[in-house]
Order: C-alpha cells, then structure tokens, then sequence
C-alpha cells in the first residue's frame, strides 16, 4: 500500500498448521479469524505483515485415517486441504499470505536440513524410550498423567485429552537434548514477561518446565509416513518437530536469505492450549540450539465449548462453520466468537445467544443506525453529505468518544490480542452514536426551517455520518464486508480511496470525510434472521 516501511521486518502471526485427518469445524476457525483480524489490523496500521496458515499432513493419525478411506496419505491430504480447508478460509474472508503444507518440497527439504545441522552440532543423539504413546495427540505421556479406564476400556490407561487407550510403544530413537534447555528456557521467560500469552497458560508452561526437561524423541522407525531423517532412512522425523518448522521454512529457512531477515521470527503464533507446551517450550529449544531468534508471542486461545464439552473433531455437534455462516452471515460469524469470549479463556457456544447478539448489537445498534443516517441524508439533503457548521458540547463528547474508541481499540486488538475489548470499544462508541441522535431529535430539528435549524440538522446529520466512517475502517479488519457496504453507502471512496487503505492511526481523525460526498442507503448490513434452521 505505498506507506509500508521498506526493509522493516514484518509483522508475522501464524496459526497453527492444522491436521488433515478431518475437515475444518468451529475451533480451527476460532483460531484462525482471529489471526486473520490481528493481522488485518496490523495491516491498517500501515505495517508490513505476513499472515501464514497451512496444514499438517505427516504422523500416523493422517496415516491411519488415509488407510481406513482406502486411499494413500498425500491422496487423503490433497483431498482435505483441496475441498475442506484452503474453500472454508476463502469462504470465511482469512487473507492469509501463504499456505504451507508440510508435504511441499520447499518444506521437507528443509526440515530435512535444520534437522542434520542439529545433528552435525552434537544436539541429537541415538537411544532407546519406551512409553504410553497417545496418536490423538502424536505425543508420549508421562505414566502419571493417564487416566484409568472405565467401561469398554477397564484396565486401560487414557490419554487425558482424547480420553482414548494409549499405546505402549517402544522405539531405539534419535533424541534432541531438551533436557539441556530448561534454564535458558526459564530465563527467557522470565526476561520476556509477554512471550506466553495468557497469565494461566504462562504460569503452566513454567511450572511444566521448573518440573526438570526429559530428552525429545524426534525420530519414529514404526511407520514410514513422514520425512525421512537424512542420515538414517530407516526413521522418519518425529510429526511435531517437522511440523514446528513450518514458521521457518515458509519463509524462506535456508532459501531465501532476505525474505526470511525480513520476516522471521513470528510476532505471535496463535495456538490452543493443547498445543501450548511445543509452542513454548520445544520450538524455542529447537531455535536456541541453532541460535535462531525465538519468537515474541505465543498466544493461547481457550476452548470453544459446546454443551460444557471441548469442541473437536470427534465432538462436533454436528454444527459446522458453514451451518452458522448460511444463518448469520460471514462477517457475522467472524464477530461473533471474538467479541463473545475473552480471548484466552473458554467459552461457550450457543445457537441462542448468538442470535440474541446478532440481533442487538449488530442489526439494532449498529446496522439501523447506518441505516438511519443514510435515509436522513437522503430525506433531509438530497443523499449530499451536508457540512457540519455548528458544533457544540454534544459534538465535542462524539469527538472526544471517538478518539477513545481508536485509542482503546488498537491497544486491545494491535497489542493486547484482547479481540473482545476492542470490538466493545468501538461498539460502546456505536452506542454513543445512537444515543446522540436519539437526544438530537434530527427529525424534530428538521421542522426548524430557520438558519439556524438548517444549520443544527446538518451538524448533526454530519457528526453521525463522520463517526460511521470511522466505524467503518475500524470494524474492517473484523468484519470486512460489513465495512465495504457501509463505505459504499457513505460514498466515501471517492474521497478516500479504498477502505483497506485506511489507517487506524487516522480513523480517529475528526473530519476525514468531507462534505459533499453522495450518501445512498445502500445494502442492509444485517438482515433479519430467518428462523433457525431445524437439524
Ligand atoms: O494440533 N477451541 O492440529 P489440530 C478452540 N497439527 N480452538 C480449537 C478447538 C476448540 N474446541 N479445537 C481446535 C494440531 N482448535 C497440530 C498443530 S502447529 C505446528 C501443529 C484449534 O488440527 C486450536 O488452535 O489438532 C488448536 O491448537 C488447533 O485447532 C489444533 O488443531
């Protein structure tokens, strides 16, 4: 966009890259708008940024589910990420800048690299683990976090996630000496009190590691779906570590030089707490044993509940992203998650409050008030954005609400990850907005066909149609279609330019729109829901 900084590295967010096993649902979403409104955000800011999502397609679990579908695990893989994955992110607006799936080229040769390099330098050795594997989770357990059997599987011990047997494996395997970076590891928390994001899931990671680092087994001689380990073929590399390189070799790891100075290391990568322990403390490790630069944030997301339980692919219930998106709306459903549940914490789910939220706050607060001030331009002015020549104390609190607003928003969104806090800052700004009017009584001041009357109803009319554009650019990066609409309807664009050319830093710029602008009541932003859909 022009304003970008040249040679300033980028601001890189990642999300994980997911299994594909199974189609997209709910949570793999969650995780991945809010990335996608992070990132466009950053993008509003005038920054350079680099959005990277993608797929993981080795490890037994891909394997297993490939065989039972009679097909082979990159058939399986293509399949998924071809008709379920790369169409949901299109269909859900993600503007992710690349996608990587681990079965690239680009990728595994590279792992492929990092991961001799590591051996060259004395961090891998050979030795023999025999423990409780669990395959949902491609990890060994320790004995003492299983769970015991109930039912079908008395007298088996359980994986405390998938609540499934673990089995025994026992493997001669080549090991990365984790054990050897738990102080380094320590000390780098303790310095980077931001790095782990939030307090709950810093405070487990540190307690997980004062606990004492056991070696990691990186290889696997089971089964042969994985990338082979370059000196000893008869292994293939260990899922997690190939796949925690991804944020590496998407951007250039031994390739390209300058893009990855420019990029590398991510800013944040967003995760679930299931996956918190190897974003903090294994990929650290791994970048510290080959004194790479670690990454600035690891942000946790809560779970996605439905019913009190984990949201997964074996607990769907049934509702899929597409199910909500056909009901509610894309930008809808990209709102709905980050401002219902504080970011980091669980939350639930439910086709009602969904509804209740959708219909108060976007079509009541938000949408009629768009289409309020529209059709009063139109009526009052002819649809010709009239010029604010009276402003008084009522105008100043707008003015003085709106600066809030940007201020608070692009400290919780830009800086905080608090998505929820900064939707509210803008929608309290909304509300504001509403409450001007309803005080203003535009439709009594009409009556006035004084000068002064004249003069108080374009003010007014103004003041309201200023503060929707910068409703509009500040709700873009969250819901981006919403936002187009209501640029078009404020016919801004001709004096503005495009809507994702706006910054935030000038969102709260009184003035920005200038008189004379041809406003049009354009589409409805919210329609009325229909009734829910029975299953
Ligand atoms: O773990 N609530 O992939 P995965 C919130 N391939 N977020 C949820 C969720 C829920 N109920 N369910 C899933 C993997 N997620 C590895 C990652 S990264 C180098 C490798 C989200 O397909 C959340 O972000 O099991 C979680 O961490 C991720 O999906 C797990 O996706």
């Amino acid at each position: 966009t022009g304003s970008e900084k040249q040679g300033a590295k980028a601001y890189y967010v990642s999300t994980p890259i997911y299994y594909v096993n199974d189609a997209p649902h709910l949570g793999h979403a969650y995780t991945t708008v809010a990335g996608d409104v992070l990132s466009r955000w950053h993008r509003q800011r005038g920054e350079k940024v680099w959005y990277l999502t993608g797929t993981d397609e080795h490890g037994q679990k891909i394997m297993r589910t490939a065989e039972a579908n009679g097909v082979t695990p990159q058939e399986w893989a293509d399949k998924l990420v071809t008709e379920a994955w790369k169409p949901l992110w299109e269909h859900l607006e993600i503007a992710n800048d690349d996608f990587i799936r681990t079965t690239q080229k680009r990728h595994t040769d590279r792992v492929q690299e990092f991961v001799q390099d590591l051996y060259d330098k004395g961090e891998i050795y050979k030795g023999g683990y025999e423990g409780p594997y669990c395959v949902g989770c491609e990890e060994y357990k320790l004995p003492g976090e299983l769970l015991d059997g109930e039912g079908e599987y008395a007298g088996q011990k359980l994986c405390p996630i998938h609540k499934k047997p673990v089995e025994i494996l026992s493997e001669e395997n080549y090991f990365f000496k984790l054990s050897e970076y738990g102080e380094k590891l320590l000390a780098h928390y303790e310095a980077n009190p931001g790095f782990i994001q939030p307090e709950s899931a810093r405070n487990e990671v540190v307690n997980f590691v004062r606990q004492g680092l056991q070696d990691l087994s990186i290889s696997r001689s089971t089964f042969d779906w994985g990338i082979p380990i370059p000196w000893d073929d008869k292994h293939v590399i260990y899922v997690w570590v190939d796949a925690l390189l991804n944020y590496a070799t998407a951007v250039g790891y031994n390739e390209n030089q300058a893009k990855f100075e420019e990029t590398f290391p991510a800013d944040v990568h967003l995760v679930g707490k299931d996956i918190l322990r190897f974003h903090a403390v294994i990929w650290p490790a791994m970048l510290m044993a080959q004194g790479l630069p670690l990454p600035g944030k690891i942000a946790a997301n809560g779970w996605l509940m439905v019913g009190g339980e984990k949201m997964s692919k074996s607990n769907l219930t049934g509702i899929k992203p597409q199910d909500l998106t056909s009901h509610f709306g894309v930008d809808a459903y990209r709102w709905y998650f980050l401002r219902a549940i504080a970011f980091g914490q669980d939350g639930s789910f439910s086709w009602e409050d969904f509804s209740a939220r959708y219909t108060s706050e976007l079509a009541n607060d938000y949408g009629n008030l768009a289409s309020r001030v529209a059709a009063m331009v139109g009526k009052y002015f002819g649809g010709e954005l009239p010029a604010s020549t009276a402003d008084g104390e009522a105008e100043r609190a707008i003015h003085d609400g709106l600066t809030k607003a940007v201020t608070e928003a692009d400290r919780r969104i830009g800086d905080d990850l608090d998505f929820q806090g900064g939707i509210l800052a803008v929608f309290d700004f909304v509300k504001q907005v509403n409450g001007y009017i309803t005080e203003q009584e535009p439709w009594k001041v009409a009556k006035d066909t004084s000068d002064e009357g004249k003069a108080r109803l374009a003010t007014i009319l103004y003041t309201a149609a200023e503060s929707l554009r910068a409703v509009a650019v500040l709700l873009n990066p969250v819901m981006p279609e919403t936002s187009q609409k209501l640029w078009d309807s404020l016919g801004a664009a001709a004096s503005l330019g495009a809507l994702a050319d706006q910054k935030i830093g000038e969102a709260g710029e009184w003035g920005r729109l200038p008189a004379g602008t041809t406003v049009t009541k354009g589409a409805v932003l919210f329609p009325r829901l229909e009734e829910k859909p029975t299953a």
